[in-house]
């Protein structure tokens, strides 16, 4: 069963704040929907200032076809939007409008030590049966923009799924590092939240794979563009075992494809896995997937019709997210320019 983790809660001097991002790789998933989208959504319903971004600076350490991207980027944006996601409320902007998550990076590069970086798995993965050699430089130094990226705001923080946890602690390392290095307490340690059913949305076609934007397959995964009769068959097809759903929750250990349609069934229902697991017991998939898809269609089909809605007008996507970017710009430069001054360097004039 997928629980809640969340790590400990330290006392901060900082103000609370939320920073995440998504990157604009592709069209987004019910994964980026159920371990990003909705809990940014009740983050900024629960009062707390958050920072939401499409990290288009990450999406380019692989290569982008340059109008998708800016497709994408928009599209990410309507998707927080249609979402729930208030630009009034929460600041929303692409990553590139604000120069000072590539400025900090670069002296987070100068900070982070390579035996650091040498071990974060996702770089291994992403690089996994390919030439590792011909790999950007970006794609290797991403975690150290990512760690800039939240600590450009004094983020103390940070909604992510699972597969971002080892980024998160290699973000606290390199404020720690930081702040030993030049004898300040400048950079909060972040934390990270990693809570709900759905923290790791798993592939359809092979429930030990993170489902994924960037996966070969569609089948794999359920498109927040997706249509109502597409949903529906994806999960139709989706792969099971030939058993019935279990009596218990632990009955589901080693049956990855059952816990995951379980995990999302949970996830989009509000309810517990273990609630899911009571009202299922000993029920075919026959009976439980299609109970699976009308609950995913009544669920998303609201926010793809919003996310086209807003897609109809794109001038209007570049003004939220410019506006976005100006209030995300007017927190990140005191901060970036309080950093050049511990690290040695001249005030800019501007600041
Ligand atoms: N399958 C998933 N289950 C739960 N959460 C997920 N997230 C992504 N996939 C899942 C969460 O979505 C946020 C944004 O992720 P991202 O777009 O920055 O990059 P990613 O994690 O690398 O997502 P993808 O879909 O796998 O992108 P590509 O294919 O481009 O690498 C993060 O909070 C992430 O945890």
């Amino acid at each position: 069963m997928t629980t809640a983790s969340s790590a400990v809660q330290t006392p901060t001097p900082f103000k609370p704040r939320i920073f995440s991002g998504i990157q604009p790789s592709g069209g987004l998933t019910l994964g980026n929907y159920l371990g990003a989208l909705k809990r940014f959504v009740e983050k900024q319903d629960e009062g707390i200032e958050t920072i939401y971004c499409m990290v288009d600076l990450h999406a380019i350490t692989v290569w982008q076809d340059p109008e998708k991207l800016r497709y994408q980027t928009r599209e990410g944006a309507a998707a927080f939007i249609a979402a729930g996601l208030d630009p009034a409320r929460s600041i929303l902007f692409n990553q590139s409008q604000v120069s000072a998550h590539a400025e900090l990076a670069w002296i987070f590069n100068c900070v982070t030590r390579l035996g650091w970086m040498n071990r974060m798995t996702q770089f291994k993965d992403k690089t996994a049966g390919k030439n590792a050699e011909a790999a950007s430089l970006g794609l290797y130094a991403y975690p150290s923009l990512m760690a800039a990226d939240i600590m450009v705001y004094h983020a103390t923080m940070v909604p992510v799924g699972e597969d971002q946890k080892q980024h998160l602690e290699l973000t606290r390392d390199i404020a720690i590092k930081f702040n030993n290095d030049y004898g300040v307490d400048f950079f909060p340690v972040v934390e990270p939240l990693i809570e709900g059913a759905a923290t790791r949305v798993m592939s359809l076609r092979d429930g030990t794979k993170k489902m994924s934007k960037s996966d070969p397959s569609d089948q794999s995964r359920i498109n927040l563009t997706d249509s109502a009769d597409n949903i529906a068959a994806k999960i139709r097809k989706a792969k099971t075992d030939p058993e019935p759903l279990p009596e218990t929750v632990e009955g589901l250990k080693d049956r990855p494809e059952a816990r995951n349609l379980v995990n999302i069934y949970a996830a989009l229902a509000g309810h517990t896995v273990d609630q899911v697991i009571r009202d299922y017991a000993g029920a075919q998939f026959g009976t439980f997937k299609p109970a699976l898809a009308d609950l995913a269609v009544a669920k998303l089909s609201p926010i793809t019709a919003e996310m086209n809605r807003l897609m109809a007008d794109p001038g209007e996507i570049d003004r939220i997210l410019g506006q976005g970017a100006d209030r995300a710009d007017a927190i990140a430069q005191p901060i970036l320019e309080r950093t050049k001054d511990i690290v040695g360097m001249i005030r800019s004039r501007k600041g």
